[in-house]
């Protein structure tokens, strides 16, 4: 298969189930790095880590990772990630970038949701969020839990389901090796699973948004000036740094999550 029958063949996964893993995506090097830089930022950020955003009952988060290494930017940047965020969405910025990661033997699960409690609106899907799977994602430690199609029906599962949290006849557990990557439209829903394991489960999540919507976490706020002063004309881009439309409808938006206060 070439690679444009091989993009093709993912785009259409993409479009008709909601989502498509990319497996062996990221290489050792870099997921060494990553790795190694959350473990610090969550030894150096403690019970605050997460608060720019939500913290999680059963999870450790951080969020703003823009701001916080310059290793995160090979992360919102991945050429192999962008054309399918491209395909989904058209023209898109980053909305945040952030990590979760599952306590072990947690047995709290997140309800099936869409991200940001986004329907697509009359331009179509506008919110597209890729997992970075930074360690072995299995059935026992969390998989992501997904319901295939849903991203097409323009319901939030909240509003259409007796239980969110409840097992779903279609659901599908995405799972795969460190250093897989799952582009998925966010609109899908979907949601991660209980950790019955003994270790964390971590991953990485690059959530972008279609440009004419506000940042989850508004990029020129949050990454500091003297962070921002160092990016290259590609991510003053993606992070909508320059962009006076961002600034108005970004500024004053209260961060939402699909499921969490
Ligand atoms: O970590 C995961 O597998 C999914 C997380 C998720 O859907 C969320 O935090 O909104």
């Amino acid at each position: 298969m070439t690679a444009i029958d091989q993009m093709n063949w993912l785009s259409e996964q993409l479009d008709e189930c909601g989502y498509v893993v990319l497996p062996d995506s990221v290489d050792r090097d870099l997921l060494g790095r990553l790795n190694g830089r959350i473990d610090e930022l969550f030894a150096a950020e403690g019970e605050a880590a997460g608060s720019e955003f939500k913290q999680e009952p059963g999870s450790r988060r951080l969020a703003n990772l823009v701001n916080k290494g310059d290793v995160f930017a090979r992360v919102v940047t991945n050429a192999r990630v962008l054309p399918f965020v491209a395909h989904v969405l058209g023209d898109y910025k980053l909305s945040s970038l952030n990590v979760r990661s599952v306590d072990p033997c947690s047995d709290v699960r997140q309800p099936l949701h869409a991200d940001m409690g986004a329907i697509p609106d009359e331009q179509g899907f506008w919110v597209c969020n890729v997992v970075w799977m930074l360690q072995d994602i299995t059935l026992k430690n969390g998989p992501l839990r997904v319901i295939p199609g849903t991203h097409l029906r323009k319901q939030l599962p909240q509003d259409v389901l007796t239980d969110p949290l409840a097992d779903h006849p279609d659901q599908v557990m995405v799972t795969g090796r460190a250093g897989t990557i799952v582009v998925m439209n966010a609109h899908l829903w979907h949601g991660g699973l209980e950790n019955q394991s003994p270790s964390p489960r971590t991953a990485l999540h690059a959530f972008y948004c279609r440009r004419d919507k506000p940042q989850q976490q508004y990029q020129k706020v949050l990454v500091a000036e003297e962070v921002q002063s160092r990016l290259t004309p590609e991510l003053r881009n993606l992070l909508a740094l320059d962009d006076p439309k961002n600034d108005r409808i970004s500024r004053c938006v209260k961060t939402t999550s699909g499921f969490m206060k």
